[in-house]
């Protein structure tokens, strides 16, 4: 299964400070919502903060936690997400994401989705996330060389 998934764009992408690795996101329908995971890992001396994101394939994109009320997982929006200094934290299903809403088009499989991620450090990064399929719970195997 994971021989499908092999995407020829780069998958880590490195700003002063901040690396972001493994970017992922879930097949989505065109005008529906996909959500897109990540390890943002701070490199740096000093905590930096995601602080929004954007894609062109979206009408808006934000920054969700999932919080559990009751029996009830619900997702909503948080003003940003502190990375520690030397620390990473993973955007991952369940958790925290980034919210991509309103898609115009939709998100295949084996594709790719371009990402603004907005840090307040290290300034705006440029990610290409890997769509994998809708179940997908985890980034496929990635080899590094
Ligand atoms: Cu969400």
């Amino acid at each position: 299964m994971l021989a499908a998934l092999s995407v020829a764009a780069p998958l880590a992408a490195q700003a002063p400070g901040i690396a972001v690795e493994q970017p992922w996101a879930r097949a989505a329908l065109l005008g529906g919502n996909g959500g897109a995971f990540l390890t943002l890992r701070n490199t740096g001396t000093a905590a930096d903060r995601l602080v929004s994101a954007s894609s062109p394939l979206a009408r808006t994109t934000e920054i969700h936690e999932t919080v559990r009320e009751g029996d009830v997982m619900r997702m909503r929006p948080v003003t940003g997400i502190e990375i520690p200094a030397g620390g990473s934290v993973t955007l991952r299903p369940g958790g925290s994401h980034v919210m991509m809403t309103g898609l115009s088009q939709a998100l295949r499989a084996g594709s790719t989705v371009p990402l603004t991620l907005n840090f307040e450090r290290a300034g705006a990064v440029q990610v290409q996330v890997a769509v994998q399929g809708a179940g997908a719970s985890a980034p496929a195997a990635q080899h590094t060389h």
